[in-house]
């Protein structure tokens, strides 16, 4: 069966398997959720770390730069992109592109651009999949960088245990996107390009927030600065990395993180398997086409026909 020969081939380290089944994954395959059951158990090892932040403040940079720290200490790093105009889909300048090469002769680091085909929420399933079988290929860090703070950038970034958060001097008006909802999503704030002016100043802006943040927290997010070009502030910054995931495994929130997504992933398979099945078994059907009628031309309310539909649906013998 192909899809054995897949999972073989993912978990002896097959680059090109894993290729295979990310594309299968994009493409919503069911060979993908087949491979995906089978390597499921071998998965759960590595530390996630999502990346966001308005563009062009070096979240790609920063990736590049924090894959060559970590390569220094013998970690091995998937990186899954979710922004079509990352330097890692081809919208590079030169020299991020000769950065990347680098890491692309190394055989430890696997680079993947998710595309935007699909509808959001597809984006978001297809990504964590994505992440889910780099895991199983064995990858110790995957880093996963997504642009701004939208609804399925906030979905994606659900999958990271440690969450960077990145800023750069002068632009303004994203202190109100970071108000919006970034703010408690952030591990980690950095604020990159520490060699331009007005660095320091957005550093003591972003604390000042946290300052009046009202909200008890046993983990105050560390606002670091970095410059992604020369690579100063990069160590610091994996320091920083690797003790909030020593944080999320002394509090126990780790095992809560984890029980957590399982909940909320078993929820959402079963939504998305039941509203199929249900669809598949009404679509098309007299009744049906009737009920909507008789909705339409106010002779039956919505509320009491959706009531009826599933309860028959969930308890009807032919099921
Ligand atoms: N001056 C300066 N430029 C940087 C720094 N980090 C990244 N850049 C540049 O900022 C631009 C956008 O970087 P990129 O990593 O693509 O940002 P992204 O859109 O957030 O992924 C590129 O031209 C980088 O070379 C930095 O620390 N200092
Ligand atoms: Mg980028």
């Amino acid at each position: 069966m192909p899809v054995n020969g897949l999972v073989k081939g993912v978990l002896s380290g097959n680059r090109r398997d894993l290729a295979r089944l990310i594309s299968l994954i994009e493409d919503e395959d069911a060979d993908a959720t087949k491979a995906l059951s089978q390597l499921y158990k071998h998965t759960g090892k590595a530390h996630i770390i999502g990346v966001t932040g308005p563009p062009g403040s070096g979240k790609s940079s920063l990736v590049t730069k924090l894959t060559t720290e970590f390569r220094s200490r013998d970690k091995t790093i998937g990186i899954v992109c979710v922004d079509p105009s990352s330097p890692f889909t081809g919208g590079a300048l030169l020299g991020d592109r000769i950065r990347m090469q680098e890491h692309s002769l190394d055989k430890e680091v696997y680079v993947r651009s998710m595309g935007t085909r699909g509808h959001l929420g597809g984006l978001a399933r297809a990504t964590s999949d994505a992440v889910r079988a780099i895991d199983a290929f064995g990858k110790d860090i995957i880093f996963v960088e997504t642009v701004g703070a939208g609804q399925s950038e906030v979905e994606v970034i659900n999958i990271a245990h440690t969450v960077i958060v990145t800023d750069m001097p002068g632009s303004g008006d994203d202190i109100q996107a970071i108000k919006a909802g970034i703010m408690e999503i952030a591990d980690i704030f950095v604020v990159n390009k520490m060699d331009l002016s007005g660095a320091e100043r957005k550093v003591t802006e972003i604390e000042v927030m946290l300052d009046i943040d009202p909200r008890e927290r046993d983990w105050r997010p560390p606002v670091l600065l970095t410059n992604s070009r020369s690579g100063e502030g990069v160590a610091e910054l994996a320091e920083k990395i690797l003790e909030h995931l020593q944080f999320l495994k002394d509090s126990g929130l780790l095992e809560q993180k984890g029980l957590k997504r399982s909940r909320d992933e078993l929820q959402e398979l079963m939504r998305y398997k039941l509203t199929r099945e249900l669809y598949q078994k009404l679509e098309g059907q007299p009744e049906y086409e009737a009920a909507i009628k008789k909705i339409a031309t106010r002779k039956d309310d919505p509320y009491s026909v959706a009531e009826r539909l599933i309860a028959e649906f969930l308890f009807s013998e032919s099921r």
